[in-house]
């Protein structure tokens, strides 16, 4: 495809250039060649002004166009389309991190009734601290008991519940209060998502405002339940992260051992393919087909589980997927579930690559389908790990690049990490704050998109920040692009201001700090509520704030809305499709200020962005009575 030049538009990296070009030379069709064949996109879908949800329709609102296109079928406006549309989009973006967490919750019970031996648990002392956080009466009750205690307690926060779910209170109480005031406490998780599908039907709930009010509970139920049950039950089933040293970017494959890559969100299976991989017999059939040893490397967010806890490399995010396998040294791909392009088996089918789905949820054509439960992950784990050292004996040497060095780096910033690393309190990081040494927290999370330079607005808008004492938390893929960029080691402090390069220093952390997968955005806001809690705020009085620079999943926009609804200005390097109403726009900008004390803002440009976010952190501590 592309020239050299335009590859150099298209990401930064050597490792991504040198794959680009070579798909190029072999025919493999890439994302980018499929966006440039959707582009122009439909201007309506962009806007948020289709509707496509019964067959009176499909309708295209045109809110300016006369009196012609200005409704659907049934009446509805621009306004209600887009609202509808947007509900809809936050609600699977619930759906999809909630889901995740009742897998988890699911194994966690199935180690309660003592159904799998594959699974335990491995930090105990989370188990019996959250047990206690949440009312669970523990004494007496052995590992297993409390483990199926807690799991029943978590289930009925998927349910029916009419009041707020189990974490949520975590939430200081004035943001409790604010939730209550405007009917957006989350309850049921599940509840939330269903709600919103049902409010979104044709008359049901015709008011835009009404409908994204509870886009934002539907959200809130996401943050604050499934996400932070998936990362909670995670850590007690896996362990929770402490800091860990590790490798990142293509340069991760071994040319001569079998490589296998894990790809998707959810610790469960990639945790028992690291096991297996490490089991004596299937390392001596490694080295008897001529390897010298299995490497297991991550990509997306269970890559991010896996390195947080394990320390395993991450071979790449969301725009490295297709570029992995073009190295021609991958045996194998391993998924479970979200963010997998369903062009990935295409491009495994191009090398020796095997490709295999491993969840009943998730499968896909064209590739090796074997099921994963908890009561025969370890059996199947096994089964996959040698079906790739089988397919390494088929590798062809002629068509292996492994394009570059690794790049080193730090991970396993846990909450418990970072609390543990300040001798136990906030107050440090609160006396940090308030003398400017640290003058604010950034979250950047999120995803690829290839209408964006890759990694371009996530590495600038951090390198930025830090440069004005702005601490950096990052999860999901953005991760990726901060090891590459060589944030996430402790000597980048001498890229940082005066302030946050000393109390990096002082501690010996980077100043972006690793803190996990995309469900582990939990992680900052419970972060967040124990800052707020700890000094007596709100959420929203933190000079605080998040950024999904280069996101494009429904997942990250329910993450954005929740950490609007909790309290954190949000920016956004690419707008969601809700430019069609302006009503929903300027609500979304400006009007959930005076709902929420945060809003969004849209900026691709991360010189500007860094300078939003700044503004808006200065506004906080002059607020405080801090110094800017
Ligand atoms: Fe986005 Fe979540 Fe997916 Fe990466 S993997 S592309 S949602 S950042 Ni979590
Ligand atoms: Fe058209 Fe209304 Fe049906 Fe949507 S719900 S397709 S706007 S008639």
């Amino acid at each position: 495809m592309a020239k050299e030049r335009e590859i150099q538009d298209l990401s930064p990296w050597e490792d991504a250039q040198k794959m680009i070009a070579k798909a190029g030379r072999e025919g493999v069709n890439l994302i980018w060649d499929r966006l440039k064949d959707q582009t122009p996109h439909c201007t309506f879908c962009e806007q948020g002004l289709t509707c496509s949800k019964c067959v009176m329709g499909p309708c295209r609102i045109n809110p300016n166009g006369g009196p012609k296109k200005k409704y659907g079928v049934c009446g509805a406006d621009g306004d209600l389309t887009v609202a509808r549309n947007f509900g809809r989009f936050v609600a699977a973006g619930a759906a999809a991190h909630s889901d995740h967490g009742r897998d988890l919750l699911e194994t966690l019970a199935a180690i309660g009734d003592g159904k799998t031996t594959d699974y335990g648990i491995r930090d105990e002392a989370k188990l019996e601290r959250i047990c206690t956080e949440l009312g669970i009466e523990v004494e007496g009750l052995s590992v297993r008991e409390r483990a199926k205690a807690l799991a029943d307690l978590f289930f009925e926060d998927y349910g029916c519940r009419s009041h707020n779910v189990a974490f949520g209170g975590r939430a200081p109480q004035k943001r409790k209060d604010i939730w209550k005031r405007f009917g957006c406490t989350p309850r049921g998780i599940d509840r939330e998502c269903v709600e919103m599908l049902h409010r979104t039907h044709m008359g049901v709930d015709c008011d835009p405002v009404s409908i994204c009010l509870h886009a934002s509970r539907t959200a809130l139920a996401d943050g604050w339940g499934g996400s932070m049950i998936a990362t909670e039950v995670s850590d007690i089933i896996f362990g929770t992260p402490k800091p860990v040293k590790s490798m990142v970017n293509l340069g991760v494959l071994k040319e001569d051992q079998v490589n296998i890559l894990v790809h998707g969100h959810s610790p469960i299976v990639s945790e028992m393919i690291l096991a297996a991989a490490r089991e004596p017999e299937i390392l001596a059939k490694a080295k008897e087909a001529g390897a010298t040893g299995i490497n297991i490397a991550g990509l997306c967010c269970t890559g991010n589980e896996l390195l947080m806890r394990q320390g395993v490399p991450m071979a790449g995010n969301h725009l490295m997927t297709e570029l992995a396998i073009v190295t021609g040294a991958v045996e194998m791909v391993i998924v479970d579930y979200q963010c997998i392009m369903p062009s990935l088996v295409n491009v495994a089918g191009c090398y020796h690559t095997k490709f295999v789905s491993t969840s009943d949820k998730a499968k896909f054509p064209g590739g090796i389908h074997m099921e994963f439960h908890y009561n025969n992950a370890r059996e199947k784990a096994r089964e996959a790990v040698l079906m790739a050292v089988e397919a390494f004996t088929r590798r062809d040497p002629a068509k292996v690049e492994i394009p570059s060095k690794p790049m080193s780096i730090t991970s396993g910033f846990s909450n418990e990490a970072i609390l543990g690393a300040l001798g136990g309190t906030p107050e440090p990081l609160i006396q940090a704050l308030q003398a400017g040494k640290v003058r604010g927290v950034v979250g950047i999370v999120g995803c690829n998109n290839p209408k964006l330079k890759h990694d371009h607005v996530h590495v600038n808008l951090a390198r930025e920040l830090m440069k004005r004492d702005i601490l950096v938390l990052a999860t999901g893929c953005a991760t990726v692009a901060m090891g590459k960029a060589g944030f996430l080691e402790p000597e980048a402090a001498s890229q940082a201001g005066a302030g946050l390069a000393e109390v990096c220093r002082a501690l010996g952390i980077p100043p972006v700090l690793h803190v996990g997968s995309c469900v582990d955005n939990s992680r900052i806001l419970h972060l967040c509520a124990v800052l707020a809690n700890y000094a007596g705020l709100d959420i929203s009085d933190l000079p605080v704030a998040a950024s999904a620079p280069e996101w494009y999943s429904e997942k990250a926009a329910a993450i954005g809305l929740y950490a609007v609804a909790s309290g954190v200005y949000t920016h956004l390097g690419l707008p969601p499709h809700i430019l069609g109403s302006s009503m929903i726009t300027s609500l979304a900008l400006k009007g959930l200020d005076d709902v929420f004390g945060a809003c969004f803002a849209v900026e691709s440009g991360p010189l500007q962005a860094a300078e939003l976010i700044d503004e808006r952190i200065k506004a906080k501590r002059l607020a405080l009575g801090w110094s800017a």
